[in-house]
């Protein structure tokens, strides 16, 4: 994709928009080689997720569920940020205030070099323990279906939001002020189906912001966005930071 179309709004905003937001979600680290969780490729496609992203998900089968994290775990061990990371973090360097509120678990906002991350859904490399929710540093191995346990008793799970669990408080506090200010907000391979996180979008917009989506297909954010670019987040963003250049 060579030439993509950025209204003169845009470029504009780009020129003196002061506060910026960005939420992204599976989406931008499809390109990596992560799999989303919807869509053709889902992970939820080959492993019934709804039934493992839950308290009793854990509770019935921890064995099972720990398989499902173990399996994600090495994909994203050997994984690198793609360009769509890296133009998000000249896009952080560009302006004065700048949140990146992400929904994905594999810490790849991080290790491309941004610096002001909101992690709404957690780090799928941490883990706690699910009794207490004390972090534990110590290595986790599931062995003959044994679950390490917390000094509690409690056992130990991965440091995500599963369904129906509370989101990070000083994450979701920290997205919502964010997107209330923004002057700016994009919204970036998300599916923008599970709320509180698609409801950032929604808040910015809500207070003036411009809200610009970028993903594959259309979802329920596209009709109130003021522009989409249908396409890679890995081949849009770039161009929208080559035009911040000039
Ligand atoms: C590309 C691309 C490329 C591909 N370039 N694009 C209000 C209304 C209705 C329901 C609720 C509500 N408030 C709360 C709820 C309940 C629930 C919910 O939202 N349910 C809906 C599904 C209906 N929410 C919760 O339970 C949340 N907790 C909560 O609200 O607590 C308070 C409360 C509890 C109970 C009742 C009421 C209030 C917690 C949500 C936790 C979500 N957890 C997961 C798993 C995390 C751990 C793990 O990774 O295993 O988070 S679920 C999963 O979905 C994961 C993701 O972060 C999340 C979002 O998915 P995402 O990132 O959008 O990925 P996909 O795959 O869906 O989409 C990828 C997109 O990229 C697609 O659109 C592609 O087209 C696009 N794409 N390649 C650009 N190269
Ligand atoms: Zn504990």
């Amino acid at each position: 994709m060579s030439m993509v179309e950025i209204p003169e709004k845009l470029i504009n905003l780009l020129r003196t928009a002061r506060s910026v937001a960005v939420l992204t979600g599976a989406g931008i680290s499809a390109e990596s080689g992560v799999p989303t969780f919807r869509g053709e490729e889902g992970l939820w496609k080959k492993f019934r997720a709804e039934e493992l992203a839950t308290v009793e998900a854990f509770m019935q089968n921890p064995q099972l569920v720990w398989e499902w994290y173990m399996y994600r775990r090495e994909i994203i061990n050997d994984v690198r940020p793609n360009p769509g990371h890296y133009a998000l973090v000249d896009l952080e360097n560009h302006f004065e205030d700048f949140t990146l509120i992400t929904q994905n678990v594999d810490g790849l906002h991080r290790t491309a070099g941004s610096k002001k991350v909101l992690e709404l859904h957690g780090n799928i490399l941490c883990n706690k323990c699910f009794e207490c929710g004390e972090p534990y540093e110590g290595e986790v191995e599931i062995k003959e279906g044994e679950i390490p346990r917390c000094d509690c008793g409690g056992r130990i799970r991965p440091d995500v939001v599963w369904f129906g669990e509370l989101l990070p408080a000083a994450a979701i506090s920290g997205a919502l002020d964010a997107s209330e200010k923004a002057e700016l907000f994009f919204s970036i391979g998300t599916s923008a189906l599970v709320h509180p996180a698609a409801s950032m979008p929604m808040a910015a917009k809500r207070n003036g912001a411009y809200l610009v989506e970028i993903n594959l297909d259309p979802t329920p954010l596209s009709e109130m966005a003021d522009c989409v670019f249908h396409g890679k987040s890995g081949e849009i963003l770039p161009l929208i930071v080559e035009r911040l250049k000039e």
